[in-house]
């Protein structure tokens, strides 16, 4: 963890960027102009989701929005909101996004990174007034700067992440992110238009008592899982499933618990994405003293073969992952 500077609660996180970036006095700046970047995409999309109901009449109207642009679900204009960002910026030369099935090349070809990302995560509470999230991992290009990024910069696996993060749009809107010296969480003050630091050096619970998963799948899941499952209610553990990624993670990560979406009937390797959602969220657990796993390894190093790989995930609190981890072992 980097203490060298302790910034206080309430320091605005362009500042909080500006000075980190000083603790590496070779760096060039881009990535702090980078995460600046998903931090501008952040408000705006913070602000279309805060409105979500009201552009819905609006579009009863005329089916335009107040700019003029045809309306668009919400999952597919923080998609395009965050491509323009990073396109814009200039640091990054290819981005491959959970909305888009190939990758994304920006044409700034000399941009050292590449970003993936899931713009709107947690599809089924967007219309509902839920809790939803953005999640994001920055990696470093291998290829030759001046060149398109490539299949290869974007199958990088998840130890070779540079920077990963989420925005969480709850009862008010967080930025979490690391570089790799912890975890810090910063709050956005809208009439300001601000993020501000709130959870400074975030670390997770050692063990906790929350689980969640959805059930509804339990017919299907893998042995090891039912018995976990079991032993959770023999322990008095509380569910809590949310169904957006992010936010029960957020919630587990403050309060001490485990996520698990196990390989079921329907999603035979698991739901949610290796690259747009499970590395992100594992970076930010493993810093915050956390682990994740996808049931019998580190979800970080596995190779990823394709853009839209899918894994099973448990990650949380390491006593729980692990013990996770035990049960499938057994059961095989
Ligand atoms: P999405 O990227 O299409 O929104 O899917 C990911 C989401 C996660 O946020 C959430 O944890 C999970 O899918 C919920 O799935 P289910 O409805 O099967 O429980
Ligand atoms: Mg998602």
């Amino acid at each position: 963890m980097n203490d060298k500077l302790a910034l206080p609660v309430g320091t605005t996180l362009d500042r909080f960027i500006m000075r980190k970036q000083e603790d590496f006095p070779f760096a060039t700046g881009e990535l702090s102009q980078l995460l600046r970047d998903i931090a501008l995409a952040a408000k705006i999309v913070n602000r279309e989701i805060n409105r979500a109901g009201l552009i819905d009449v609006t579009g009863a109207y005329g089916q335009q929005n107040v700019q003029g642009e045809e309306q668009q679900k919400l999952d597919v204009i923080a998609n395009i909101r965050f491509i323009r960002a990073l396109r814009n910026g200039g640091e990054v030369c290819t981005i491959i996004s959970e909305e888009e099935d190939e990758i994304i090349h920006t044409g700034n070809n000399k941009g050292r990174y590449i970003v993936a990302i899931d713009p709107l995560d947690g599809s089924s509470n967007i219309d509902v007034n839920v809790s939803i999230g953005t999640i994001f991992s920055i990696y470093r290009r291998l290829s030759e700067s001046g060149e398109e990024g490539t299949m290869e910069d974007c199958l990088q696996n998840g130890t070779h992440q540079i920077a990963a993060g989420y925005i969480v749009y709850g009862s008010s809107t967080m930025l979490v992110y690391t570089t790799g010296h912890g975890v810090n969480g910063f709050t956005y003050e809208p009439s300001l238009g601000e993020f501000f630091l709130s959870h400074p050096n975030m670390t997770t619970p050692k063990t906790g008592t929350i689980y969640s998963c959805n059930e509804g799948g339990y017919n299907s899941f893998p042995e090891g899982i039912k018995n976990y499952l079991s032993f959770c209610k023999e322990s008095g553990y509380s569910g809590r499933y949310i169904g957006s990624l992010v936010a029960d993670f957020h919630r587990n990560l403050i309060k001490g618990g485990v996520y698990i979406y196990p390989a079921t009937a329907k999603s035979p390797k698991g739901k949610l994405r290796l690259l747009y959602e499970c590395n992100s969220l594992a970076f930010i657990a493993e810093q915050a003293g956390g682990k994740a796993s996808d049931g019998t390894g580190r979800i970080m190093e596995i190779e990823p073969t394709e853009l839209h790989q899918r894994s099973s995930l448990v990650i949380g609190s390491a006593e729980m992952v692990d013990k996770v981890e035990e049960f499938m072992k057994a059961s095989v």
